[in-house]
């Protein structure tokens, strides 16, 4: 068993991918067996997730890479697939970018509970996509009539390949339906939108055991029968954040990829009035930390730049472009990076440019000036919201860790630690697949508590350091900048 890997799955709004990690005392090292693209589809009724594809993939990239020690399944959060009495899929799961739930959660949802105590209750900042909102904007779906069971993405995929039924919580804590306080289901909340708390399978917590592969699965793949799936830190954030290569406690994190994920690591969670009000999320991590943090649209703003500019077949390469950004002129117009406009798919660059002129902004000319726009609204917004953070969890931070694919982006990173004037750590990148594979390794004896995982991270993980380059004065006036420029 010594040299034998885990397998973690992990699933990106964009690409999926099978990742061999081999832990050792003194070493961890990843593999990738395979890597495949996550491609919505828009069907007449909505943008769903061909979870189907993504299936036959996992499948692929297990039969690709051999003998492992266990498996563990993680993927974006929040969007669920609904089994009916006989177990069969009900239809295809909706992506969270669905327009569907627009005004869902003030027509339907906060009339039968109100928002403070759902704030109360689950801790959850206010997203248009959270499950509930999904549920309540599908309640009278012959669907939901119809369903017996909700399985969360990550826990349909280990359904599938195990038989067994579960809900891993730090996926669930993301539903609107999880009790910040007391980490169980909190049912009540679907009830009182009419809808049946039995769709509500156990929850487990990770390093729990997740049953073994079904006998056509071991035949497809190849692996032996006996091979466990292990529940891991399911939702991509908890297991990006269990990954942080922290070694001291006053830390704040972003997760960086298609979202900005940023905020603090707490013991427990903070549902005051004030942090209700700054729409901050207390989600679940590893062993019942709270992942106190605000959702920033992230590295989306970029892709789907490039994904509109391939179609319009413009320059797309992504250093020459970062390069252009940096020769670009700074500060010249900003965008709120937390503004729900920018959810959906669809021209990112018009869209851009019509917020800056909406709030008489210059307009980007060039693409250079467009990329520019974008890192520095993210990186002001970084700046806010772990200022913000700290300031509502009355706790210091000394320095940022930002690890995911967007710690590749010297420029972010660069920006991130001028704006929040603090050091930034960038790396690991796959912080989501080492936080996948230590979670297993531990559930089987071969790494300790969660500061040891880390410092194996630490040790064992390309890292970065970025300064503060001392342009705080212009990061202020950005910042006192942004509040005008969102009421124009
Ligand atoms: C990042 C993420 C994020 C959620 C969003 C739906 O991949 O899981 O934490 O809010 O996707």
């Amino acid at each position: 068993m010594h040299n034998t890997p885990y397998a973690a799955v992990d699933l990106g709004a964009t690409s999926g991918r099978v990742i061999l990690g081999r832990v050792g005392p003194d070493t961890l090292d990843l593999t990738e067996a395979h890597r495949f693209p996550n491609t919505p589809v828009q069907l007449p009724d909505g943008l769903r997730w061909d979870v189907l594809a993504l299936y036959q993939s996992i499948l692929d990239g297990l039969r690709a890479g051999g003998q492992v020690t266990s498996i563990g399944i993680d993927t974006w959060a929040v969007d669920y697939g609904l089994l009916d009495a006989d177990g069969a899929l009900l239809g295809h799961p909706f992506h969270y970018r669905d327009n569907r739930t627009e005004g869902v959660a003030a027509r339907e949802v906060w009339p039968k509970i109100g928002s403070n105590e759902l704030y109360q209750a689950t801790g959850l900042q206010h997203l248009p996509f959270t499950t509930l909102y999904q549920l309540a904007a599908s309640a009278d779906s012959a669907q939901i009539a119809a369903a017996r069971t909700l399985l969360m993405i990550p826990d349909l995929l280990v359904h599938w390949l195990t038989g067994s039924i579960g809900a891993e919580e730090t996926n669930a804590s993301t539903t609107g339906l999880f009790d910040a306080r007391t980490g169980t289901w909190a049912g009540h909340i679907l009830d009182r939108l009419s809808l049946d708390p039995g769709l509500l399978p156990p929850l487990r917590a990770p390093g729990d055991p997740a049953g073994t592969l079904l006998p056509h699965v071991a035949a497809y793949t190849g692996l032996s029968a006996d091979t466990p799936v292990v529940t891991v830190a399911s939702h991509d954030t908890a297991s990006a954040v269990a990954a942080v290569p922290a070694t001291t406690d006053d830390f704040a994190y972003i997760s960086c990829g298609t979202w900005s994920l940023a905020g603090l690591e707490l013991d427990k969670p903070v549902l005051t009035e004030a942090s209700r009000a700054a729409n901050f999320t207390n989600e679940r991590g590893i062993d019942g930390t709270i992942r106190y943090l605000r959702n920033i649209m992230g590295l989306w703003l970029l892709e789907e730049c490039r994904r509109t500019w391939t179609m319009q077949g413009l320059p797309t390469d992504l250093p020459a472009l970062l390069a252009d950004a940096a020769r670009a002129e700074p500060f010249a117009a900003l965008v709120d990076a937390q503004a729900p406009e920018f959810l959906a798919p669809g021209d990112m660059p018009e869209r851009i440019r019509a917020y800056c002129r909406r709030t008489g902004q210059p307009v980007p000319a060039s693409q250079g000036a467009l990329v520019r726009c974008i890192l520095e609204s993210l990186a002001l917004a970084h700046r806010t919201v772990l200022r913000q953070a700290s300031v509502l969890a009355d706790r210091d931070v000394s320095h940022v860790h930002l690890v995911g694919g967007g710690s590749r982006n010297e420029l972010l990173c660069q920006l991130t630690a001028d704006a929040t004037g603090l050091p930034v750590i960038a790396g690991p990148t796959e912080a989501t697949a080492l936080g996948n594979i230590l979670v297993q390794a531990r559930a089987h004896g071969r790494v300790g508590d969660l500061p040891a995982m880390r410092r194996l991270i630490a040790g064992t993980q390309q890292l970065r350091h970025y300064t503060p380059r001392g342009d705080g004065a212009s990061w202020a006036s950005a910042a006192s900048r942004l509040p005008t420029i969102k009421e124009s």
